[in-house]
């Protein structure tokens, strides 16, 4: 009888033939094999290493200067008919984008080692859990992939039980941005990804695994696959409140996921537990409501500005076994970005000795990767092959003006449509223009695999008899004053908006109705010990009737440019919501006239 192994046996002596590299690497996930590739990666200079006493076990790559975030415009779903990609984004017909790959790939490996991971997205022993391999000539990839999933023997030995899996070819090529293509095939199973070396183009099992990937199967197969974070709030009875959230790439995910509460509130015995700080993937279970677990096992975040007054959990983590991606550097060996309490610079991100004339030390889209386990906050049920039970849903954008800093939505219908709406200043986790505003439904513009008229109907589907949906909520922690500042302080403080959306999830928080959903008043908000004008916490709640009049405008217009395949009852909710809006604002007009 043939082993399932040798579908994944053929597969890597295909690529082999086409790329000719000069060893094939097997991945086992050993502590043998991790230092026998940091080693090699320090002689060849991927690696630096960093101060043994201060950061034992780190180590600092510099990526190629052109190579820094996510290429979207090199992101391509290559499904038979270009509607399955949809509008949301780019399509090549499979015939051409493989030729194209077949192309690039043709003896790029030579005098290279091949190296063959399997990985495991979710807890080994979680029915939700999937596997894929990655087959890369990159071993700073091979380095991350390690900490980011369940790498190595215990992989392959699920794939070999199973049978199938997902096939990810990648290579750094010549990390030239002209032969750059992050190609996905849903339809196939697999990836595959030239010119980069970078996070999400480069590490297969994250966004193009866990979300591109994912989001197709989880359509077909009856779950989500999220772009969120899962936290669970405890609270100081003792009972622990799961929440997952969306917001678009650096607008906040790791930092809520890892939050530490306010002095008040830890002495008061409220905690929080991290899950997962980027990607979701939610299954309604038998009890009707949905389960959730992180695919990843580690975290690829954002350095800038985590500093001990931000993110106090993860600078924690990062002082050991951890991979830092073009941030700066100490004259003793010490990392450095911008936003980190102390020290100072020596050498910044592209190694040359730091002058502030030359931009910030560290690149604003420098990551370090570190294992889920290092974290302080790591939740005793981030391996729980179940799951956790979701009881909101958050959405949230860098938004700096109109949106207020918490709404409720009245139901599941309107919470799909505030998602859909969602709208964020671009960050520099993606190449191009920083802090434009763009639409980015359910932040998943740049990672659901198919046509987002169909990702909004497949969401609008779970609304069913039996169903125990959680709540779903919008917030924004970006709202600028006048000043320019952001005029809610973040970070910590926003476990007191967190109360709030876990009390109405327990029917003990009240609320006012608005046009455009729940909002508490300035009374509902725990803001004690706050230093927050009143006036300040009256803007963050307040509704612009006339603004928001304009923005169901536009986001009907946004709507509108899915065509025929949107479904009807998403832009009956757009309509709802104008409607309200149109009626709430008769009466002023009238006695404005009359
Ligand atoms: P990806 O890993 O790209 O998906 O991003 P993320 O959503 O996990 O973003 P992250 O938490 O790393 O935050 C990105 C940036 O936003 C960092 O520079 C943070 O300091 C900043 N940030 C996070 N939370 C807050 C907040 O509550 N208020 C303000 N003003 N800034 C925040
Ligand atoms: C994001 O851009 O949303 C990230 C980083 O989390 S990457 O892995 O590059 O996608
Ligand atoms: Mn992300």
């Amino acid at each position: 009888m043939p082993s399932s192994l040798d579908a994944l046996n053929h597969w890597v002596d295909a690529v082999a033939r086409l790329t000719t590299p000069d060893a094939i690497h097997w991945c086992d996930g050993s502590e043998e094999e991790n230092a026998m590739l940091a080693a090699r990666m320090r002689d060849s200079g991927d690696f630096i290493a960093l101060n043994p006493e201060t950061h034992p076990g780190c180590h600092l790559h510099r990526s190629s200067p052109s190579d820094v975030a996510r290429v979207e415009h090199l992101t391509f779903i290559c499904t038979r008919d270009p509607e399955d990609a949809g509008p949301n984004n780019h399509w090549m017909a499979p015939d051409e984008a493989h030729a194209k790959m077949d192309a690039l790939f043709a003896g790029c490996m030579r005098g290279r080692t091949l190296y063959v991971i399997p990985y495991c997205m979710g807890p080994i022993g979680a029915p939700n859990a999937r596997c894929g391999v990655e087959i890369t000539d990159s071993p700073y990839v091979v380095a991350n992939m390690r900490l980011m999933t369940r790498m190595g023997a215990a992989a392959l030995a699920r794939i070999e039980r199973e049978g199938h899996f997902v096939k990810g070819l990648h290579s750094t090529g010549e990390l030239d941005p002209d032969r750059r293509f992050i190609m996905h095939f849903p339809e196939e199973l697999a990836i595959q990804s030239y010119g980069s070396g970078y996070g999400g183009n480069a590490l297969l099992g994250k966004k193009c695994h866990a979300l591109r990937i994912g989001s197709w199967q989880a359509r077909q197969e009856g779950w989500l696959a999220e772009h969120m974070l899962i936290v669970g709030i405890e609270n100081p009875q003792g009972e622990t409140h799961y929440v997952a959230a969306a917001f678009p790439s650096a607008c906040g995910k790791t930092n809520l996921a890892m939050l530490i509460p306010p002095e008040r509130y830890r002495r008061a015995g409220w905690k929080v537990w991290t899950v997962g700080d980027d990607i979701c993937w939610m299954t309604p279970g038998p009890d009707g409501r949905l389960w959730a677990i992180n695919p990843e096992a580690g975290y690829f975040g954002v350095a800038p500005g985590t500093g001990k007054g931000t993110n106090p959990n993860a600078l924690a983590m990062l002082d050991r076994d951890t991979i830092f991606t073009n941030v700066g550097v100490t004259a003793d060996g010490q990392p450095w970005w911008e936003g980190l309490d102390d020290g100072t610079p020596a050498k910044d991100w592209q190694g040359r000795d730091f002058d502030p004339a030359n931009g910030p030390a560290a690149h604003a889209n420098a990551r370090f990767t570190v294992s889920a386990k290092q974290c302080p906050s790591w939740s005793p049920r981030a391996e729980d092959p179940q799951g956790v039970p979701i009881s909101a849903i958050v959405f949230g954008g860098r938004r700096p003006s109109l949106v207020p800093l918490v709404i409720e939505a009245r139901d599941w219908t309107h919470g799909v449509l505030v998602g859909a709406a969602m709208g964020s200043e671009t960050t520099a986790a993606a190449t191009g223009a920083v802090g434009v505003l763009r639409r980015d439904s359910m932040a998943m513009k740049p990672f659901c695999g198919y046509n987002f008229a169909d990702y909004f109907t497949h969401w609008l589907s779970f609304d069913k008899a039996g169903a125990k949906l959680p709540k779903i909520f919008h917030v924004n922690w970006f709202r600028k004053g006048a000043d320019g500042r952001f005029t809610w302080p973040g970070f910590g403080e926003n476990l007191r908006v967190l109360e709030w959306i876990v009390g109405r999830c327990a029917g003990t928080r009240s609320a006012r109705e608005t046009p455009i959903g729940l909002l508490p008043r300035a009374a509902d908000l725990d803001v004690e010990g706050l230093d927050l004008a009143a006036s300040d916490l009256a803007m963050l709640l307040d509704v612009d009737l006339a603004g928001w009049q304009d923005e169901l405008a536009g986001i009907g217009e946004y709507l509108e440019t899915f065509g025929p395949r949107l479904p009807a009852a998403l832009r009956r909710e757009q309509q709802r919501v104008a409607a309200a809006l149109d009626e709430e604002t008769r009466p002023r007009a009238r006695a404005a006239t009359g």
